[in-house]
Protein backbone atom coordinates (compact mmCIF):
# COMPACT_ATOMS: atom_id res chain seq x y z
CA UNK A 1 0.00 0.00 0.00
CA UNK A 2 1.36 3.41 -1.03
CA UNK A 3 2.14 5.30 1.78
CA UNK A 4 0.80 8.79 0.27
CA UNK A 5 -0.39 10.92 3.53
CA UNK A 6 2.53 11.77 5.39
CA UNK A 7 2.63 14.06 9.21
CA UNK A 8 5.90 15.73 10.60
CA UNK A 9 5.31 15.03 14.03
CA UNK A 10 7.37 16.20 17.16
CA UNK A 11 8.00 18.96 19.89
CA UNK A 12 8.14 22.66 18.92
CA UNK A 13 11.75 23.40 17.64
CA UNK A 14 12.24 20.09 16.80
CA UNK A 15 12.80 20.80 13.23
CA UNK A 16 9.89 19.83 11.21
CA UNK A 17 9.63 22.78 9.11
CA UNK A 18 13.33 22.96 8.24
CA UNK A 19 12.84 19.19 6.96
CA UNK A 20 10.24 20.57 4.63
CA UNK A 21 12.18 22.88 3.36
CA UNK A 22 14.31 20.69 2.67
CA UNK A 23 12.32 18.35 0.92
CA UNK A 24 10.94 21.13 -0.84
CA UNK A 25 14.67 21.68 -2.51
CA UNK A 26 15.65 24.71 -0.42
CA UNK A 27 19.37 23.38 0.65
CA UNK A 28 19.93 26.36 2.35
CA UNK A 29 20.52 25.19 5.49
CA UNK A 30 19.89 28.52 8.07
CA UNK A 31 16.44 29.45 8.21
CA UNK A 32 15.04 31.25 11.04
CA UNK A 33 11.43 29.58 10.83
CA UNK A 34 8.90 31.12 12.90
CA UNK A 35 6.57 28.62 15.00
CA UNK A 36 4.50 26.52 12.70
CA UNK A 37 0.74 27.46 14.77
CA UNK A 38 -1.43 25.36 11.92
CA UNK A 39 -1.69 22.49 10.36
CA UNK A 40 0.15 23.20 6.72
CA UNK A 41 -0.19 20.84 3.97
CA UNK A 42 2.17 20.48 1.26
CA UNK A 43 1.75 18.71 -1.76
CA UNK A 44 3.98 16.80 -4.10
CA UNK A 45 4.15 14.66 -6.73
CA UNK A 46 6.66 11.33 -7.48
CA UNK A 47 6.24 9.16 -10.79
CA UNK A 48 2.69 9.48 -10.77
CA UNK A 49 1.94 9.36 -6.99
CA UNK A 50 0.51 11.70 -4.70
CA UNK A 51 1.60 13.44 -1.42
CA UNK A 52 0.09 15.30 1.17
CA UNK A 53 3.05 16.34 3.56
CA UNK A 54 1.70 17.94 7.03
CA UNK A 55 3.93 20.43 9.41
CA UNK A 56 2.07 19.93 12.68
CA UNK A 57 2.43 22.42 15.41
CA UNK A 58 4.62 21.16 18.29
CA UNK A 59 4.20 23.30 21.10
CA UNK A 60 2.36 21.82 23.95
CA UNK A 61 -1.34 22.88 23.79
CA UNK A 62 -1.30 21.60 19.90
CA UNK A 63 0.69 18.48 20.50
CA UNK A 64 -2.28 18.05 23.17
CA UNK A 65 -5.42 19.07 21.13
CA UNK A 66 -4.00 16.81 17.81
CA UNK A 67 -3.53 13.70 20.11
CA UNK A 68 -6.61 14.12 22.60
CA UNK A 69 -8.97 15.02 19.52
CA UNK A 70 -11.24 12.03 18.04
CA UNK A 71 -11.86 13.89 14.84
CA UNK A 72 -7.95 14.37 14.65
CA UNK A 73 -6.85 14.91 10.80
CA UNK A 74 -3.92 12.14 12.45
CA UNK A 75 -6.44 9.17 11.58
CA UNK A 76 -5.54 9.55 7.63
CA UNK A 77 -2.02 9.54 8.24
CA UNK A 78 -0.01 7.07 6.37
CA UNK A 79 3.28 7.72 7.36
CA UNK A 80 4.12 9.07 10.66
CA UNK A 81 7.42 10.70 10.98
CA UNK A 82 8.78 11.92 14.23
CA UNK A 83 11.08 14.44 15.16
CA UNK A 84 13.44 14.65 17.94
CA UNK A 85 16.02 17.31 18.23
CA UNK A 86 19.46 15.44 19.75
CA UNK A 87 20.91 18.39 20.50
CA UNK A 88 18.18 18.88 23.62
CA UNK A 89 18.90 16.60 26.30
CA UNK A 90 16.89 18.31 28.21
CA UNK A 91 13.53 17.62 26.50
CA UNK A 92 14.37 13.55 26.72
CA UNK A 93 11.22 13.42 28.92
CA UNK A 94 9.51 14.97 27.07
CA UNK A 95 9.99 13.41 23.90
CA UNK A 96 9.24 10.02 25.66
CA UNK A 97 5.96 11.58 27.09
CA UNK A 98 4.83 12.84 23.33
CA UNK A 99 5.30 9.28 21.72
CA UNK A 100 4.15 7.37 24.46
CA UNK A 101 0.79 9.59 24.41
CA UNK A 102 0.85 9.54 20.63
CA UNK A 103 0.65 5.82 20.19
CA UNK A 104 -1.32 4.91 23.12
CA UNK A 105 -4.49 7.57 22.56
CA UNK A 106 -4.88 8.73 19.24
CA UNK A 107 -6.86 6.28 17.03
CA UNK A 108 -4.14 6.16 14.31
CA UNK A 109 -6.23 3.79 12.11
CA UNK A 110 -4.40 4.32 8.82
CA UNK A 111 -1.15 4.65 10.27
CA UNK A 112 1.40 1.64 8.47
CA UNK A 113 4.76 3.27 9.62
CA UNK A 114 6.57 5.51 11.95
CA UNK A 115 9.85 6.66 10.89
CA UNK A 116 11.80 8.07 13.60
CA UNK A 117 14.25 11.10 13.09
CA UNK A 118 17.30 11.39 15.34
CA UNK A 119 17.26 15.09 14.16
CA UNK A 120 20.06 18.02 14.24
CA UNK A 121 22.62 15.03 13.90
CA UNK A 122 24.91 17.28 12.71
CA UNK A 123 28.09 15.61 13.59
CA UNK A 124 27.62 11.75 12.42
CA UNK A 125 30.75 10.52 14.42
CA UNK A 126 29.45 12.08 17.41
CA UNK A 127 29.80 9.73 20.37
CA UNK A 128 27.64 12.32 22.51
CA UNK A 129 24.97 12.22 19.83
CA UNK A 130 25.25 8.27 19.46
CA UNK A 131 25.05 7.71 22.94
CA UNK A 132 21.37 9.81 23.11
CA UNK A 133 20.29 8.08 19.94
CA UNK A 134 20.54 4.94 21.46
CA UNK A 135 19.26 5.85 25.02
CA UNK A 136 15.96 6.90 22.94
CA UNK A 137 16.15 3.66 21.31
CA UNK A 138 15.94 1.72 23.75
CA UNK A 139 13.35 3.61 25.52
CA UNK A 140 10.91 3.71 22.40
CA UNK A 141 11.11 0.42 21.35
CA UNK A 142 10.41 -0.32 24.77
CA UNK A 143 6.92 1.65 23.98
CA UNK A 144 6.25 0.40 20.45
CA UNK A 145 6.50 -3.57 21.86
CA UNK A 146 3.04 -4.21 22.56
CA UNK A 147 1.99 -2.37 19.35
CA UNK A 148 1.95 -3.53 15.76
CA UNK A 149 2.95 -0.06 14.27
CA UNK A 150 6.00 -1.06 12.08
CA UNK A 151 8.97 1.50 13.07
CA UNK A 152 12.44 2.42 11.76
CA UNK A 153 15.09 4.89 12.58
CA UNK A 154 16.98 7.83 10.48
CA UNK A 155 20.36 10.19 11.81
CA UNK A 156 19.16 13.19 9.99
CA UNK A 157 20.54 17.03 9.95
CA UNK A 158 20.01 19.91 8.00
CA UNK A 159 24.09 20.40 7.26
CA UNK A 160 23.35 17.04 5.18
CA UNK A 161 20.29 17.76 3.36
CA UNK A 162 20.42 13.90 1.65
CA UNK A 163 20.26 12.22 5.46
CA UNK A 164 16.83 13.70 5.03
CA UNK A 165 16.20 12.90 1.36
CA UNK A 166 16.65 9.45 1.72
CA UNK A 167 15.15 9.03 5.43
CA UNK A 168 12.19 10.38 3.74
CA UNK A 169 12.61 8.17 0.34
CA UNK A 170 13.24 5.30 2.09
CA UNK A 171 9.87 3.77 3.41
CA UNK A 172 7.95 5.38 0.48
CA UNK A 173 9.43 3.81 -2.26
CA UNK A 174 9.91 0.62 0.10
CA UNK A 175 6.40 0.06 -0.94
CA UNK A 176 6.96 0.44 -4.60
CA UNK A 177 7.06 -2.86 -6.20
CA UNK A 178 10.48 -1.93 -8.78
CA UNK A 179 12.22 -0.87 -5.32
CA UNK A 180 14.43 -4.33 -4.84
CA UNK A 181 14.73 -4.65 -8.98
CA UNK A 182 16.06 -1.09 -9.29
CA UNK A 183 18.31 -1.67 -6.16
CA UNK A 184 19.74 -4.90 -7.76
CA UNK A 185 20.34 -3.24 -10.90
CA UNK A 186 22.01 -0.49 -9.03
CA UNK A 187 24.38 -2.72 -7.02
CA UNK A 188 25.40 -5.40 -9.83
CA UNK A 189 26.25 -1.74 -11.89
CA UNK A 190 28.20 -0.79 -9.05
CA UNK A 191 30.08 -3.65 -8.72
CA UNK A 192 30.32 -4.12 -12.29
CA UNK A 193 32.20 -0.98 -12.28
CA UNK A 194 34.02 -0.85 -9.13
CA UNK A 195 31.64 2.28 -8.07
CA UNK A 196 31.28 3.27 -4.64
CA UNK A 197 28.13 5.04 -4.58
CA UNK A 198 25.36 5.56 -7.22
CA UNK A 199 21.78 6.92 -6.54
CA UNK A 200 18.66 6.96 -8.62
CA UNK A 201 16.68 10.23 -8.09
CA UNK A 202 13.16 11.80 -8.67
CA UNK A 203 13.20 15.41 -10.13
CA UNK A 204 11.98 17.11 -6.99
CA UNK A 205 14.75 14.83 -5.66
CA UNK A 206 13.61 12.04 -4.04
CA UNK A 207 15.66 8.97 -3.23
CA UNK A 208 14.40 6.02 -5.40
CA UNK A 209 17.49 3.98 -4.62
CA UNK A 210 21.06 4.36 -3.69
CA UNK A 211 24.06 2.23 -3.22
CA UNK A 212 26.89 3.60 -1.13
CA UNK A 213 29.57 1.98 0.55
CA UNK A 214 29.96 2.51 4.10
CA UNK A 215 28.84 5.77 5.91
CA UNK A 216 27.85 8.14 3.15
CA UNK A 217 27.92 10.98 5.99
CA UNK A 218 31.66 10.87 5.60
CA UNK A 219 31.30 12.87 2.26
CA UNK A 220 29.37 15.45 2.87
CA UNK A 221 31.04 18.00 0.89
CA UNK A 222 30.27 16.24 -2.10
CA UNK A 223 26.81 14.93 -1.36
CA UNK A 224 25.54 18.40 -1.02
CA UNK A 225 27.36 19.19 -4.33
CA UNK A 226 25.68 16.41 -6.01
CA UNK A 227 22.16 18.21 -4.88
CA UNK A 228 23.22 21.45 -6.32
CA UNK A 229 24.17 20.17 -9.30
CA UNK A 230 20.75 17.60 -9.35
CA UNK A 231 18.93 21.09 -9.40
CA UNK A 232 21.24 23.01 -12.13
CA UNK A 233 19.95 19.76 -14.24
CA UNK A 234 16.66 20.08 -13.50
CA UNK A 235 15.89 23.74 -13.59
CA UNK A 236 17.97 23.74 -17.07
CA UNK A 237 14.95 21.79 -18.21
CA UNK A 238 15.59 19.43 -21.20
CA UNK A 239 19.04 21.57 -22.16
CA UNK A 240 21.54 18.92 -20.07
CA UNK A 241 21.51 15.41 -20.07
CA UNK A 242 24.73 14.19 -19.25
CA UNK A 243 27.30 15.86 -16.82
CA UNK A 244 30.70 15.03 -15.44
CA UNK A 245 32.24 17.19 -12.71
CA UNK A 246 35.55 16.77 -11.30
CA UNK A 247 35.62 17.79 -7.28
CA UNK A 248 38.84 16.96 -5.33
CA UNK A 249 40.11 13.88 -7.25
CA UNK A 250 36.54 12.42 -7.66
CA UNK A 251 34.80 12.48 -10.60
CA UNK A 252 30.65 13.14 -10.54
CA UNK A 253 28.08 12.22 -13.26
CA UNK A 254 24.88 12.62 -13.76
CA UNK A 255 22.52 10.77 -16.47
CA UNK A 256 18.80 11.68 -17.00
CA UNK A 257 16.19 9.97 -18.83
CA UNK A 258 12.54 9.70 -19.32
CA UNK A 259 10.20 7.59 -17.68
CA UNK A 260 5.92 7.15 -19.27
CA UNK A 261 3.39 6.70 -15.80
CA UNK A 262 0.03 7.10 -16.02
CA UNK A 263 0.17 8.96 -19.53
CA UNK A 264 3.13 11.55 -18.15
CA UNK A 265 6.77 11.98 -18.31
CA UNK A 266 8.73 12.00 -15.38
CA UNK A 267 12.64 12.82 -15.81
CA UNK A 268 15.04 10.57 -13.14
CA UNK A 269 18.74 10.92 -12.83
CA UNK A 270 21.39 8.39 -12.18
CA UNK A 271 24.29 9.93 -10.57
CA UNK A 272 27.89 7.82 -9.37
CA UNK A 273 31.15 8.65 -8.14
CA UNK A 274 34.03 7.62 -10.24
CA UNK A 275 37.54 7.12 -9.73
CA UNK A 276 37.82 6.31 -13.37
CA UNK A 277 36.50 7.97 -17.50
CA UNK A 278 33.70 6.96 -18.58
CA UNK A 279 34.96 4.61 -21.41
CA UNK A 280 32.83 3.54 -24.37
CA UNK A 281 31.64 -0.04 -22.69
CA UNK A 282 30.92 1.86 -19.31
CA UNK A 283 28.38 4.10 -21.93
CA UNK A 284 26.53 1.39 -23.31
CA UNK A 285 26.21 -0.54 -20.06
CA UNK A 286 24.78 3.49 -18.69
CA UNK A 287 22.41 2.85 -21.92
CA UNK A 288 20.91 -0.35 -20.29
CA UNK A 289 20.72 0.25 -17.22
CA UNK A 290 18.43 2.83 -18.06
CA UNK A 291 16.10 1.08 -20.70
CA UNK A 292 16.12 -1.67 -17.99
CA UNK A 293 15.09 0.43 -15.22
CA UNK A 294 12.91 2.51 -17.40
CA UNK A 295 11.01 -1.28 -18.08
CA UNK A 296 10.63 -1.93 -14.43
CA UNK A 297 8.96 1.51 -13.30
CA UNK A 298 6.99 1.80 -16.18
CA UNK A 299 5.64 -1.55 -17.59
CA UNK A 300 3.98 -2.34 -20.36
CA UNK A 301 5.95 -0.03 -22.82
CA UNK A 302 7.85 -1.60 -25.62
CA UNK A 303 11.30 -2.18 -25.20
CA UNK A 304 13.56 -0.29 -27.32
CA UNK A 305 15.98 -3.04 -29.40
CA UNK A 306 19.09 -3.29 -27.56
CA UNK A 307 22.00 -4.18 -29.90
CA UNK A 308 25.10 -6.19 -28.41
N1 LIG B 1 21.95 22.50 14.14
C1 LIG B 1 20.80 22.23 13.53
N2 LIG B 1 19.76 23.08 13.64
C2 LIG B 1 18.60 22.76 13.01
C3 LIG B 1 18.46 21.56 12.24
N3 LIG B 1 17.19 21.54 11.75
C4 LIG B 1 16.58 22.66 12.20
N4 LIG B 1 17.41 23.41 12.96
C5 LIG B 1 17.12 24.70 13.63
O1 LIG B 1 16.19 24.45 14.69
C6 LIG B 1 15.29 25.55 14.83
C7 LIG B 1 13.85 25.07 14.79
O2 LIG B 1 13.55 24.60 13.52
P1 LIG B 1 12.05 24.50 12.95
O3 LIG B 1 12.15 23.82 11.63
O4 LIG B 1 11.36 25.80 13.02
O5 LIG B 1 11.42 23.51 14.04
P2 LIG B 1 9.87 23.08 14.21
O6 LIG B 1 9.32 23.90 15.32
O7 LIG B 1 9.92 21.62 14.58
O8 LIG B 1 9.17 23.31 12.91
C8 LIG B 1 15.64 26.54 13.71
O9 LIG B 1 16.46 27.54 14.25
C9 LIG B 1 16.44 25.70 12.72
O10 LIG B 1 17.38 26.45 11.99
C10 LIG B 1 19.60 20.68 12.13
O11 LIG B 1 19.58 19.62 11.48
N5 LIG B 1 20.73 21.06 12.80
MG1 LIG C 1 7.52 24.45 12.52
Amino acid sequence: MALEKIALLGLDNAGKTSIIHILRGDYQSYFNNIPTTNIEHYFSEFLGNHLIISDYPGQIHFREFIIQNEKSELNNVELAILVIDIQDEERFQENIHFINQLIRNSNLSHLQMFSIFFHKFDEPNSSKYNKIASTYQKKIIDLFDSKNFKYQFFNTSIKHPISIISAFSDPIFEEMEYRQPVKMLLRNFASNWKINEIFLFTSNFYQVGAIFSENIYIDRELNNQILFYLQKIDESLNIISELEININDCKIYFSKFFIKKKGKTYPLYVVWKSPEQVSLEMKNSINILKKTMKLLISPGIEPDPIYV
